[in-house]
């Protein structure tokens, strides 16, 4: 073996397996190497990222869309994405914006009274318990149209949009407190707070920058808008923000550049904004106590009223030692606390230098009232060396910060360098630094802007990717970056292309944190939590007509939909309420009428609408959009629009073919027949669940409630198809029996999947090698031939291991070399038999071994099968 193997073998394999598997995996494992080029130190890395089938990942995160205006969920380490979340822009996959229900919550985002349909997301975050990530809400914020979204992680849906009433820009947001009591969002784009015409000339005195403090209600997941107030603040462009916590729970921290105040003008001969802004050596850091301001807010005296929306003007927070001023290193991007609350680090993306603040020497000079100056609106200003706890060289252009469990350490992104380093704030000084593909904006550590950082990862959210991946043409992808940063040094484990928008900055939670459910209870508006007003119930189905005012209470259920004919005037305003009925996990119905600009996706127990104008005469469609079973084709329907000033002539009558009564009556009795046939395979599977007692299994038991939910159904259209006959009716009769099969053939697919698992759970537990075997058994193709605990196209393979002396030699012999056999008295009776030769499958000496091992468990467990 060579060397090299030896050690990869071990890390892939643990220590333990290693003599037995290597023989197995060596070669082969080679082999994939040599073929597509791969060292060993790849080889690890992938090793470090590769989830099996069924594998879920540790870390779940929450990516900024940026232009997307939605936000994208994936996995770490595999970086396998797993959704978009709709916000901002409509999305038809999940309905958002194509039924009603969803384009209530869009609209909440219109901007005075205007229709918005995309957004900028740059900052998700996480709501917090003691600092700590709790798994509950989502927020983001909008920098174009500045508004704050609030998602809900029961079911990862989009449930409150609120703009900002006083900001034109915004972009220090959404930043939660500790107790996720309140959402911080900064202005960016000073502006006049009215919607009124201000000349830039006025620049000084009617424009604003401010920070939102939007009251937020944890148990509902709300942001209640008339208890929130915005801090007014000065011109300058305020950036990132980030809340106090521990220590400086309470207090609120935003950056901000163009404290020069310039306004540019290339158009009339001035300088470019880019060179004004950026004049001075410093900026500055606002703080302010948050706390403070919101009870300040609570009396009319304190505030001012601008678009229906409280304002605390500047004078009133100095006046009450609520706001103050550091200056920090000019045009600074993200300010970042640390995990105890006592340290704040802010990044000069023009300065070559990280800044730590200490917020206890903050909090003397503002108790001590030393203060170095003022700003011209009066603001008191702290002297930066006073408020420093040092400042440390890290390359050129840091930007953003997250920290790790190790106390005192630190990860920055490097734009101009582009590149990732690892220091420690306390101490001072660089430790590590990894290069990144090129231009990293933010990075994301796992939940590592928290009071509780997790370490393990560093993900870079790197702005180009140049020659990362295939070319896709002159708009590239983004690329987010793995980097493992576990051991002492970095190492950069893989690159995920992001094909959707400029994702700024993600969120990672562990994703044991998580707990979205799979169903809603029956009937439940999603948007609102509550029971929909078109919530319908098998039966009770129906079309009322309102003047011109369709409404239809629609079902849908594997696989119909209840009505499959709407017929309605054109002109007529139409509104269909519908429910999914289906209780089963990830049984999701679609529902459009083709043409008409409409979808919503039913997920079980869900109650959506869609309305729409039938304006055109003519016959549409409308179907189930989800490939949800067998019959998915058919589930559909028809919407048809007559024009109630035409008359329409009945076409000709074609005469069909139909069968005699006698042909009739022996296709009914055929299915009927195999019907019973069905249900004795279903009673047979109810007998081996009960006998085994399912009920303790919880994953069990809610597969054997999703196929009970589909066998109950079975005695209505028994009903139904025994009222047929009676009624002489034998084409219906037989529909209706139809369809009990089609349930009957439901109930059994989820009663066995509910049996394979049970078998799993309760069968003795399977050696490495019966695991191998039972892969090969599959892989090689034998159970083509051989269904265990049944006689199919080949001998049930029970007890094989019995049936012959020297059993296990005797099926390793025919295994490797069967037509050496063909000849033997027993061999040749089984060929008779089945009328079928055992093929050679050209099986190794190690899989016949592992197969043979594979059967030994199904003998110890052959109760099972
Ligand atoms: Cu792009 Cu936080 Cu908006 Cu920095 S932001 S990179
Ligand atoms: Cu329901 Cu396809």
């Amino acid at each position: 073996m060579k060397p090299v193997l030896g050690k990869i073998s071990s890390l892939l394999l643990g220590t333990t397996l290693i003599t037995s598997a290597l023989a197995a995996t060596d070669g082969e494992l080679a082999k994939v190497m040599k073929d597509r080029g791969l060292s060993e130190i790849d080889v690890v890395r992938a090793a470090k990222t590769y989830n099996p089938t069924g594998v879920k990942d540790k870390y779940v995160v929450f990516s900024s869309g940026g232009q997307s205006g939605q936000m994208l969920v994936y996995g770490v380490p595999s970086m396998r994405l797993l959704k978009y979340i709709a916000v901002f822009t409509p999305e038809p996959w999940q309905g958002y914006g194509y039924d009603k229900d969803s384009l209530e919550i869009l609209r909440q985002g219109n901007i005075r009274g205007r229709e918005i349909n995309w957004g900028d997301t740059h900052h998700p975050a996480l709501s917090e318990t003691d600092g700590k990530y709790d798994g509950k809400w989502l927020v983001i914020n909008d920098k174009a149209n500045p508004r704050i979204a609030v998602i809900d992680l029961e079911d990862f849906e989009t449930k409150q949009i609120v703009p900002n009433p006083v900001f034109k820009s915004e972009h220090g947001g959404a930043f939660f407190t500790p107790n996720s009591d309140h959402i911080l969002e900064a202005a960016q784009y000073a502006a006049p707070f009215d919607n009124e015409y201000h000349p830039i000339e006025d620049y000084k005195e009617t424009y604003r920058g401010g920070v939102t403090v939007w009251k937020f209600d944890s148990k509902i997941g709300r942001i209640i808008p008339k208890d929130s107030f915005t801090l007014e603040l000065p011109p300058y462009m305020q950036d990132l923000s980030d809340s106090g916590k521990g220590i400086s729970d309470g207090w609120g921290f935003t950056n901000s550049f163009n404290t020069e105040m310039y306004t540019g003008g290339i158009e009339v001969g001035m300088p470019p904004n880019e060179a004004g802004m950026s004049r001075n050596d410093t900026d500055f850091l606002h703080v302010y106590n948050w706390k403070k301001l919101y009870e300040l807010s609570k009396d009319p005296k304190n505030v001012k009223i601008v678009n229906d929306h409280k304002i605390i003007p500047i004078e009133i927070a100095v006046k009450n030692d609520a706001l103050f001023l550091i200056p920090e290193p000019k045009s600074p991007h993200g300010v970042d606390v640390d995990p105890t609350g006592q340290y704040l680090v802010v990044c000069g993306k023009l300065d070559t230098h990280a800044s730590v603040y200490d917020f206890k020497k903050i909090q003397k000079l503002i108790s001590n009232k030393e203060y170095a100056g003022k700003d011209p609106f009066g603001i008191p200003i702290l002297d930066m060396k006073k408020s420093l706890h040092g400042q440390l060289e890290l390359g050129l252009g840091p930007l953003h910060n997250q920290y790790s469990p190790v106390d005192g350490e630190i990860y920055t992104s490097l734009y101009v360098d582009s590149q990732v380093v690892k220091w420690n704030f306390k101490e001072l000084k660089v430790l590590d630094k990894e290069n990144v593909h090129y231009n990293i904006g933010h990075l994301a550590g796992m939940e590592g802007k928290s009071a509780d950082p997790q370490g393990e990862y560093i993900i870079a959210l790197n702005k180009l990717s140049i020659d990362r991946f295939q070319n896709v043409g002159p708009l590239h992808p983004q690329n987010h970056q793995l980097i493992d940063i576990s051991g002492k040094t970095m190492d950069l484990l893989v690159d995920m292309p992001l094909p959707l928008g400029e994702p700024h900055q993600a969120v990672a939670i562990r994703a044991e944190k998580l707990h979205p459910h799979v169903r809603y209870e029956m009937g439940t508006n999603t948007k609102t939590g509550e029971q929909h007003i078109g919530k319908t119930l098998a039966g009770q189905e129906r079309i009322e007509r309102n003047g011109n005012h369709v409404t239809v209470y629609a079902t849908l259920v594997r696989s119909h939909i209840n009505p499959e004919r709407i017929t309605v005037n054109k002109g007529d305003k139409v509104t269909i309420h519908m429910t999914n009925l289906e209780r089963a996990q990830d049984e999701t119905h679609g529902f459009t009428v083709d043409n008409f600009d409409v979808h919503a996706s039913l997920e079980p127990g869900e109650t959506s609408t869609i309305e729409f104008n039938a304006d055109i005469e003519g016959v549409f469609p409308y179907y189930c959009t989800e490939f949800c079973s067998a019959l998915h084709l058919e589930m559909m329907g028809y919407l048809m629009v007559k024009d109630p000033n035409k008359k329409y002539e009945s076409a000709q009558k074609i005469k069909m073919q139909t069968m005699t009564p006698e042909q009739l009556k022996a296709e009914y009795d055929k299915t009927v027949a195999v019907n019973a046939a069905t249900d004795s395979v279903i009673q047979s599977v109810v007998k081996f669940l009960k006998d085994n007692k399912f009920g303790d299994h919880k994953v069990v038991a809610d597969l054997v409630t999703d196929a009970l939910d589909q066998y109950g159904k079975i005695p209505e259209q028994k009903k139904l198809s025994d009222e047929a006959v009676k009624a002489g009716d034998m084409e219906k009769a037989i529909l209706f029996e139809n369809m009990i099969w089609q349930l009957m053939v439901k109930t059994a697919d989820v009663g066995i999947r509910a049996k394979d698992t049970l078998v799993r759970l309760i069968a003795t537990k399977q050696s490495d090698a019966a695991a191998r075997g039972e892969k090969t058994f599959a892989e090689g193709g034998c159970n083509g031939c051989h269904v265990i605990g049944k006689v199919s196209s080949g001998p049930d393979l029970t007890g094989v291991l019995q049936r012959h002396e020297n059993g296990e030699k005797w099926v390793a012999d025919f295994i490797l070399d069967p037509e050496k056999m063909y000849g033997e008295p027993y061999v040749k009776g089984m060929i008779d038999y089945f009328n079928l030769k055992m093929p050679n499958q050209h099986m190794s000496q190690e899989e016949t071994k592992d197969i043979i091992e594979y059967l030994k468990w199904i003998d110890e467990n052959a109760n099972l099968f």
